[in-house]
């Protein structure tokens, strides 16, 4: 279904370009209209806006609790837990922490985003940050059910793990739940799917609102916030995966770029992990020289928590929304944004736009006001499109790294330019 993921793709754009000339045309011709601002600005634009914002956040806890139970119960199976899963976890939470702390501190130097929304009403009120020991003990939850009505995603990710690991400990009785939640998972990413197509009109009334209220200016920044997500993403695709591939197998990183290229153009073209997992695993098999015993494991596992891309766009994301807004982050809110971003990462589901679905998540969890999301809603398909090219990068550097420690690995192929070649 490339056509319509391509499709969406041109009508979100198209949607986010007549938003833009809708409330520019509206804001010059009609510049104190009372009647735009009470039935188009607060009415039409605000319901049709908010309604799509709440489509969004709506997804969060079930996608979260469903995906990690899932991604937790394929984890935990005694074969795969052993070494070869403790060296892939570690590696790609290294890699996906390393992308966040390249984005905050990025996004903090280049600071993106001016005040232009600092004096809206808003409800942020700095949390106190509470002490370290704090934070730990109230990762636990006392009441699951109440964690998920109140959005505490910390705890909502804690129990989903503990359950996930709990029923693949159940043996055969397990599988039959474990199914179930695949399932479920499924039907998840259906409604995110459904959720959606309603995209290009979220986007046409939140751009349009935008314009109206805050005139081009406002544009200037959300560009600038595209350019330095888009540069970081290809920093982290082209200099931060080559250093590593160099540094931890002393491998080739321009004939790991030049083989990448089919899988990240497909990555790209549907901006989703899970619909390119089967031509990342055969061009890791056939292409790169890994063995099908880690490739199989890697792969899967690394669609679904391994985001390096989604990690720095939310990264950037949260600091550009706390700067629009005129809010002051303070150090424990950065060491917050990457903990809860790392977690959002690792609870989604490669499929296109669950990134966007997640920073709503951090957002909330750092006290943020999701409706910033707006701010950057227009541009985030393109960047889904190049973050989801930087994901699958990510999971094949490190099923490379992972295959040549284990041994299972074939140098030749790897350096056979014409291995696994698609016969023309
Ligand atoms: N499209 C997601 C993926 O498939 C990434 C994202 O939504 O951020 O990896």
């Amino acid at each position: 279904s490339l056509q319509n993921k391509l499709g969406l793709t041109s009508k979100i754009l198209i949607g986010m370009a007549t938003g833009i000339i809708f409330g520019l045309i509206l804001r010059n011709l009609f510049p104190d209209s009372i009647f735009i601002k009470d039935y188009i600005t607060d009415g039409f634009l605000h319901v049709i806006g908010t309604i799509f914002i709440s489509s969004l956040k709506m997804l969060v806890v079930p996608l979260v609790f469903i995906s990690l139970v899932c991604g937790t119960c394929s984890l935990s199976e005694p074969s795969k837990l052993g070494r070869l899963g403790g060296k892939t976890l570690a590696f790609y939470l290294f890699t996906t922490v390393l992308a966040l702390v390249l984005a905050v501190f990025a996004a903090v130097i280049v600071h993106p985003g001016d005040a232009t929304l600092a004096n809206e009403k808003l409800n942020y009120v700095a949390k106190e940050a509470p002490s370290f020991a704090q934070v730990i003990i109230d990762m636990m939850p006392t009441n699951p059910v109440q964690a998920m009505s109140e959005g505490n995603m910390l705890q909502i990710i804690i129990f989903a793990v503990i359950f996930g690991f709990a029923i693949a400990h159940l043996g055969e009785r397990g599988n039959r739940i474990a199914q179930l939640f695949d399932d479920l998972n499924n039907v998840i990413m259906r409604v995110v799917t459904l959720v959606m197509q309603l995209a290009p009109y979220g986007v046409f009334a939140l751009m349009a609102k935008l314009a109206l209220t805050l005139g081009l200016e406002t544009f200037g920044s959300v560009v600038k916030y595209f350019f330095l997500v888009l540069t970081l993403l290809l920093i982290h695709n082209f200099v931060t995966y080559s250093i590593l591939l160099k540094a931890f197998s002393g491998l080739n990183p321009l004939i790991f770029i030049r083989k990448m290229r089919d899988v990240q153009l497909f990555a790209f073209s549907t901006a989703s992990s899970n619909a390119t997992l089967p031509i990342t695993i055969e061009a890791s098999e056939h292409r790169l020289g890994v063995d099908n015993k880690i490739a199989s494991f890697t792969l899967p596992l690394g669609a679904t928590i391994n985001m390096d891309g989604t990690a720095i766009m939310q990264g950037v994301a949260t600091v550009f929304i706390a700067q629009v807004f005129g809010i002051e982050l303070s150090l424990t809110d950065y060491a917050a944004v990457i903990v809860t971003a790392t977690l959002a990462s690792i609870g989604t589901a490669g499929v296109p736009g669950v990134g966007l679905i997640m920073l709503a998540m951090v957002l909330n969890q750092v006290g943020l006001p999701v409706e910033g999301i707006a701010l950057i809603i227009g541009v985030d398909r393109l960047l889904d499109m190049v973050r989801t090219a930087v994901n699958v990068t990510g999971d094949c550097v490190a099923t490379v790294i992972i295959a040549k420690s284990e041994g299972e690995f074939n140098e030749t192929v790897f350096n056979n330019t014409q291995a696994g070649k698609i016969a023309p």
